[in-house]
């Protein structure tokens, strides 16, 4: 009675704090599970670390039949797929390891947790991908370069003896969604990464994720041996400098003995690399991949390398890496960035996915928000992701997607890999923003099944993180479907690209031109309006950056007339009366698109309050202030690029247009102090 008592009170004082749905929980919310099977309805043979988490997620949370996990030999192939099958008294799942049985037990805990049929599984999984990787861009500092979600989850100064009970859980949540590898530190890399002492905290965090089926990688300097080990140069090809790298891969794995490999950012952006020795990439990539190759580990070598010249930037990292290819040794993947320029709201794909033809090759996503409105706006990257992924490189002939280049379908590659860079912090809810979830849980599907559509990824993530009732579900999945389309129509239609505000990618700024800054990080450099037209000529007469892509498409997308109208500027500088299929002038197209991304993000602003009644009070308001935010940002990036490009066009804005609310001259003013960490 008297716990009763207190019960009561404490409901009565703090009933939200009763029901708070912060977002902590991710997708594994499990509201009507009281408690899951027992023990005894396990059958399961062998003790092993991962085998228990599988054993306890069922003990917690599956309330169907009984179930049989077993691990085969026979089912090796399958990697980390299993088979489940399900008959009236016993579902059974089998893989060739634990790490399957896992990810088939998450498999029909998100059945049941969709609410679908689990009475006649026959189902085989195989990951398209052998490494799943998250790519965290985490300082020692605690600081997250791109992060909008608070400060990093790695606690370094507390490692290696207090742990925060976040690293499990952040290794549960990946399991789920079958992420297997992630690299703990940023790209821009501190050579002290290396210290023994950090080493010994990597070792902590191994630890905890190795039962989740989950590898450790580190992003490494290229001058760690002269900055960390005071030799006199970082030269590949030294001695000393390669005897440095061999010892410290060793002492590495004598802590973590299945250590995953690093990650090199090499002679981009100011990063030291093996050209300041005058050697190339492959030189500099091989000798790392030599010391990982006796315990088994890989190099991911990053293609994001580009340098202020009178080279269109879009070209550089294909006419730096294609006479490379068959340089590097089978222990080296190449990852590179969807798009040739730089995580935009729309690229066309990076015309190195199939011109490496003896090179294995990784697609890298930026899951984080660097360019779509950081945490604060609503956009759904499925799309985005699949886009890249089914783009056709026509580099083995047709249907030579990215997809089938990567996961090694159609070449022999000898790794297969795909990553993304996380949008995870410290922040409750991980990401910032509930819906940023999703981006996490896409990639990570993705990852596992490029071959999911983005609605089937939207209907699992939306049922398991809010409610499986249609009424939610329906108009939500329109809304997140159709985000990723809004936010490239209110910031940059129709194949405009990189015209942020300076640095920090916040909100627009076509009219950048710093004196004396980088011509290409300034806007002007990539949509060089005039009065003639606007967009960058990459035809044959302009960089030439059509070239690249494999026939058919270097023609299509280097005529005007078959170039896909939502890459047109990408590839052209197009006359501002020129005519669209639609029969519009193109700067009468410009402001109607921009304008429709506008309504389009008013719309979602209702479509989220109608939603009020099947979502909890503090989830529902989190949402709705940030669509606030992307409401009045959308206006702000139609009225700066309508207001900026008029000035060129010199044509009305059309009558059926809403007008806008600001004055060009106020938007140049802006400047906002967010600060860009690295
Ligand atoms: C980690 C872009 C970002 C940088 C990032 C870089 C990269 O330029 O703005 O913050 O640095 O890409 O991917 O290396």
């Amino acid at each position: 009675m008297n716990n009763f008592r207190t019960y009561l009170l404490i409901f009565l004082l703090f009933p939200l704090s009763f029901f708070a749905e912060d977002g902590s929980q991710l997708w594994l919310r499990f509201p009507n599970v009281k408690k899951g099977i027992s023990a005894d309805k396990i059958i399961s043979k062998g003790k092993n670390p991962t085998l228990e988490i599988a054993k306890k997620e069922l003990t917690t949370y599956w309330q169907g039949q009984m179930i049989e996990l077993r691990t085969e030999k026979s089912l090796k192939h399958l990697k980390d797929g299993y088979i489940i099958k399900s008959n009236s008294d016993k579902i059974i799942i089998s893989a060739g390891k634990e790490n399957g049985l896992l990810y088939g037990v998450y498999h029909i805990l998100r059945l049941q947790q969709t609410k679908s049929d689990v009475n006649h599984l026959n189902i085989t999984e195989k990951p398209s991908y052998d490494v799943r990787i998250l790519n965290h861009w985490d300082n020692l500092d605690g600081s997250v370069e791109r992060g909008y979600a608070g400060k990093s989850l790695w606690k370094w100064e507390d490692l290696p003896n207090k742990i925060s009970p976040r690293y499990e859980e952040y290794a549960r949540a990946n399991a789920s969604i079958g992420i297997n590898s992630v690299v703990l530190n940023n790209v821009n890399a501190s050579p002290n990464m290396l210290r023994t002492d950090y080493l010994q905290k990597v070792k902590v965090l191994a630890n905890i994720f190795r039962p989740y089926g989950i590898k450790v990688y580190l992003s490494v300097n290229f001058s760690s041996p002269k900055v960390l080990g005071r030799l006199e140069n970082s030269d590949p090809l030294n001695k000393n400098v390669q005897n440095w790298w061999k010892d410290k891969t060793s002492e590495i794995y004598k802590l973590i003995p299945d250590f995953g490999g690093f990650l090199v950012k090499a002679n981009s952006e100011g990063q030291p690399g093996p050209q300041d020795y005058g050697r190339t990439h492959a030189d500099g990539a091989n000798m790392m991949a030599d010391v990982l190759k006796p315990f088994g580990g890989i190099v991911m070598w990053r293609a994001f390398v580009y340098s202020p010249s009178k080279e269109d930037r879009a070209k550089q990292a294909y006419l730096e890496f294609l006479p490379l290819d068959g340089k590097f040794k089978d222990n080296v993947i190449v990852q590179i960035k969807n798009g040739p320029i730089d995580f935009q709201p729309r690229e066309p794909f990076n015309p190195l996915f199939g011109a490496l033809k003896k090179t294995s090759e990784m697609a890298e996503f930026q899951i984080t928000q660097e360019y779509l409105g950081f945490s604060n706006h609503l956009v759904f990257l499925a799309p985005l992701f699949k886009e890249t992924l089914e783009s056709d490189t026509y580099a083995d002939g047709k249907g030579s997607t990215v997809a089938k280049i990567t996961d090694g379908s159609l070449r022999n590659n000898k790794i297969t890999a795909i990553a993304g860079v996380a949008n995870i912090g410290e922040d409750t809810n991980w990401t910032g923003n509930i819906f940023a979830q999703a981006n996490w849980y896409a990639f990570g599907r993705l990852a596992w099944n490029h071959e999911l559509s983005s609605e089937q990824i939207v209907n699992e993530w939306l049922k398991m993180t809010f409610t499986d009732n249609q009424k939610f579900v329906n108009p939500v999945k329109e809304m997140m479907l159709s985000s990723r389309e809004t936010a490239v129509d209110y910031m940059m239609p129709l194949g405009l690209h990189h015209i942020f505000a300076f640095d920090h990618h916040y909100g627009p700024e076509p009219w950048g031109n710093i004196q004396g800054g980088r011509p290409d990080w300034m806007p002007v450099y990539y949509h060089k309006a005039d009065e003639n037209g606007v967009g960058f000529d990459r035809t044959k007469s302009g960089s030439n950056a059509v070239s690249q892509y494999f026939s058919p498409l270097n023609n299509t997308f280097g005529n005007i007339e078959t170039c896909p109208e939502n890459l047109l500027l990408w590839f052209h500088h197009v006359p501002w009366s020129y005519q669209m299929k639609d029969g519009k002038t193109l700067w009468e197209e410009l402001c109607f698109k921009y304008d429709s991304g506008v309504k389009n993000v008013r719309e979602y602003q209702k479509i989220w309050d109608k939603m009020e009644p099947y979502v909890d009070a503090e989830r529902f308001k989190q949402v709705q202030s940030k669509l606030k935010i992307q409401s009045k940002d959308a206006v702000w990036w139609k009225d700066a690029c309508l207001l900026y490009f008029q000035t060129f066009s010199k044509m009305p804005i059309p009558y059926n247009i809403e007008r806008p609310v600001h004055e060009l001259e106020d938007l140049k003013k802006i400047k906002l102090d967010l600060k860009h960490h690295n």
